[in-house]
């Protein structure tokens, strides 16, 4: 989409928006699921990057203090947990700028990937910048999607960050997907950018080919001691266009309402939901910051009658050289698909495929 389209969509009247992005909702995502992804820092703070939002930057006095990596011991029991209360996505963070094929931390962290991933659950990582071998070698061991986020427009970035480069995000993404990982990559609202930011942000995301296979949409959540603490709270009705015009422009991407739900009501969310939000981050902490409870969050749910994702393990992923293989569209079938290759199947009906790159598998 080019930016006057996107921009035009953004101005329409709210329930125009609301009603188109709910059109598309409904023609590529067949039930009224949301997925549940559970988020774990397993090595907070300390991190030499200066992100002008981020608690974990060593830079500013926020308060977190640095902690080392997470042995696989310790990640296991949580993630266990993660996947018994309903969790269909496991996404590990690491406060650092990237990783270096060698450092024995980052052996450490395959070896809880590869551990997590017997689990059944889509294993996300999101451990900064990353070279073509060490993504490889991340896919190998097990990883469904790389969480790389671009944050903002090129343009705004450099405002926001002056230890790595807006080019930096892109060259991580692009070596995701040669991998043969899925990508998710969103950005952040309240960072001081103005409504253009944000649909240049969008139409960054929207060019990506494949298109992301998630997208982030987090609301700054001002933390104390960083350059934006002091920053609004994103209004809620801007939030939920930003969402909508997310769900038109990328319309088989996950949009993950993630940060900032706790200064957001009950109805603010459904509204997002309504305009296409169908991810959430599940359980009462971020990396360091907080999120709603998972009582609170199954509550709304249940009365808004939608579903938590039913589990499954077959995720697909973008062929090494970016492109999906006729193979795997064909044999997904009609009116079944996983969110990636084709449109989203009924994850109530058992099907089973095989994809070029992987044995035959099959989810219920
Ligand atoms: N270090 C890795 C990186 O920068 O890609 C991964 C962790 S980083 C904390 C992941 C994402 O969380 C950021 O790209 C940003 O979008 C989001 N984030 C971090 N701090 C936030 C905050 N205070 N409010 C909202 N979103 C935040
Ligand atoms: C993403 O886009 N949001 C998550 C996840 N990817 C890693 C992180 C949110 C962090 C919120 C602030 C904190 O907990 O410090
Ligand atoms: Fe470090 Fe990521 Fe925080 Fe930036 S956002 S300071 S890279 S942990």
């Amino acid at each position: 989409m080019t930016f006057a389209e996107l921009h035009r969509l953004y101005h329409l009247p709210f329930f125009e928006l609301l009603d188109r992005a709910r059109a598309v909702h409904k023609e590529n995502w067949a039930k009224t699921e949301v997925q549940l992804c559970t988020l774990l820092s397993i090595k907070t703070g300390g991190c030499s990057e200066d992100c002008s939002y981020c608690a974990q930057s060593a830079r500013y006095n926020t308060g977190v203090k640095a902690e080392r990596l997470m042995s696989t011991a310790e990640v296991m029991p949580i993630a266990r947990r993660a996947a018994e209360t309903g969790s269909t996505r496991f996404c590990m963070g690491a406060a650092w700028k990237g990783v270096r094929d060698g450092d024995p931390r980052f052996e450490s962290v395959l070896e809880t990937i590869r551990e997590v991933s017997k689990l059944g659950m889509e294993v996300c990582v999101t451990l900064g910048h990353l070279g073509p071998d060490a993504a490889r070698r991340l896919r190998e061991a097990g990883v469904t999607a790389y969480n790389h986020n671009i944050d903002t427009s090129p343009e705004h970035y450099p405002n926001i960050v002056s230890t790595h480069t807006f080019d930096d995000r892109l060259e991580t993404i692009a070596n995701v997907q040669r991998a043969g990982m899925s990508v998710c990559c969103g950005g952040i609202l309240g960072l001081g950018e103005t409504v253009d930011d944000r649909l240049r942000m969008l139409q960054v995301l929207a060019t990506l080919d494949p298109q992301p296979e998630s997208v982030p949409i987090n609301s700054l959540m001002a933390m104390p001691g960083t350059p934006l603490e002091g920053n609004a709270q994103v209004d809620a009705f801007e939030l939920a266009r930003i969402i909508a015009v997310a769900r038109i422009a990328l319309p088989r991407s996950k949009v993950r309402l993630s940060a900032g739900r706790t200064g957001l009501s009950r109805e603010a969310q459904t509204l997002c939901f309504y305009a296409g939000a169908n991810s959430i981050f599940y359980g009462s902490k971020l990396l360091t910051a907080q999120n709603p409870a998972r009582d609170s969050d199954m509550a709304l749910l249940q009365m808004l009658g939608l579903q938590p994702q039913q589990p499954y393990t077959d995720v697909d992923h973008p062929t090494p050289d970016g492109a999906y293989t006729d193979a795997e569209e064909a044999m997904c079938g009609e009116g079944t698909s996983c969110g990636s290759c084709c449109a989203p199947h009924d994850h109530d009906e058992a099907h089973s495929h095989t994809h070029a790159h992987e044995p035959a598998h099959s989810h219920s």
